[in-house]
């Protein structure tokens, strides 16, 4: 047997056995790229997500929902720091990170590629993606890389928040005028594909799920979550008076799941590869921040220098 197999046997056995990956172990290449690629494109995601929101924190109905949006819109830069920190530990650097998001190289959530027209919007970005995020992530607080498994904990909690902001201003609105019901109603009917299209194309077309769930990097398939998903938001659309943009959704009692229409897989193919309603327009903010922050990386790396200078002697000797 070759050294590379005996390694290769080991590190499925560990995983087998649950155990938690750690930086310094040792992993198959696949295994780290495949890490690198995910956790990135999640990172991406975080700091992405922040420009729809972004767009209504200035018109925000209320200072209590200014208040709430603006601390959800902090978390999700949070979100992306630690998880470009995770990224960081298998040895790729963050400036390469930006660098693959910023020339198209990596990819991000297809779902922030819609536009926020209303601040209902707002409301259906808590409640849906969020929503479906949280799906995802809960799962993912028991992948088997050691430093993601363990950031996704933290972001979970705040995700859990962040679902639960948007249920309330879906819910005001929804009892609220006629006129904020259609508003939420609107926004229902835009938002509710696109957040079933975050889990993933479906498992016969999804390239890297078996791998994955044999890496248990994956402990679920996109499909299962997706469906899970579907069966959790429906009841909450019910209770809020509204109604689900899908005419075949139905209850399907042999299979104790939601059975639901056909998703646009053409639509999602064109988002993902660049062609969605705002792919140009995030790209170009991302750049344009990543351009105007340089002089902010500068200071910041000129003050980590010389404080480094002061602790190896002159000024501190004195
Ligand atoms: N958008 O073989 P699979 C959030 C790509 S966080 C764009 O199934 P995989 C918080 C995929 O990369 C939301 N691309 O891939 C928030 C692959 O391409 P590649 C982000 C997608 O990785 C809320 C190809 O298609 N969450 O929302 C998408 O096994 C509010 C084939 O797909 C995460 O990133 C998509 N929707 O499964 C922030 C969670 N789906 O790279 C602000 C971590 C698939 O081979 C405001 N990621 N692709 O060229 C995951 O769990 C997985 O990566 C999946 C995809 C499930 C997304």
């Amino acid at each position: 047997m070759s050294p590379e197999i005996n390694l290769n046997e080991k590190f499925q056995a560990r995983i087998d056995a649950g155990e938690k990956i750690e930086p310094k172990d040792w992993m198959p290449e696949k295994y780290r790229k495949t890490h690198i690629r995910q956790i990135s494109q999640h990172a991406h995601s975080e700091i992405v997500g922040m420009l729809p929101e972004g767009n209504w924190i200035t018109r925000a109905p209320t200072l209590k929902r200014k208040v709430g949006l603006l601390a959800k819109v902090q978390d999700e830069a949070g979100h992306g720091l630690y998880l470009y920190s995770a990224a960081e530990t298998l040895g790729i650097s963050r400036d390469e990170l930006f660098d693959q998001l910023h020339t198209g190289r990596a990819k991000y959530s297809s779902i922030f590629n819609y536009p926020t027209l209303s601040w209902a919007d707002i409301g259906a970005i808590g409640w849906l993606v969020d929503g479906a995020a949280i799906i995802n992530q809960v799962m993912l607080t028991r992948t088997s890389y050691g430093p993601y498994a363990r950031a996704m904990v933290r972001i979970c909690k705040e995700e859990s928040f962040h679902q639960r902001q948007g249920y309330e201003i879906i819910l005001g609105l929804a009892n609220g005028t006629t006129e904020q019901k259609e508003m939420a109603q609107d926004a229902l009917n835009r938002f509710w594909w696109p957040s079933l299209m975050m889990f993933g194309p479906r498992d016969e077309d999804s390239p890297n799920t078996e791998q994955s769930v044999k890496w248990k990097i994956k402990r679920k398939t996109n499909d299962e979550l997706r469906q899970q998903f579907i069966d959790i938001t429906v009841p909450q659309a019910e209770f809020a008076g509204l109604t689900i943009p899908d005419p075949d959704l139905k209850w399907n009692e042999e299979r104790g799941h939601y059975d639901f229409g056909p998703i646009d897989w053409d639509e999602f193919w064109k988002v993902v590869k660049g062609n969605g309603p705002c792919n140009k327009e995030r790209l170009a903010a991302r750049v344009d921040a990543w351009n105007e922050g340089a002089w902010v990386r500068d200071a910041a790396m000129g003050y980590a220098e010389k404080r480094r200078n002061d602790e190896t002697g002159f000024s501190k000797t004195a």
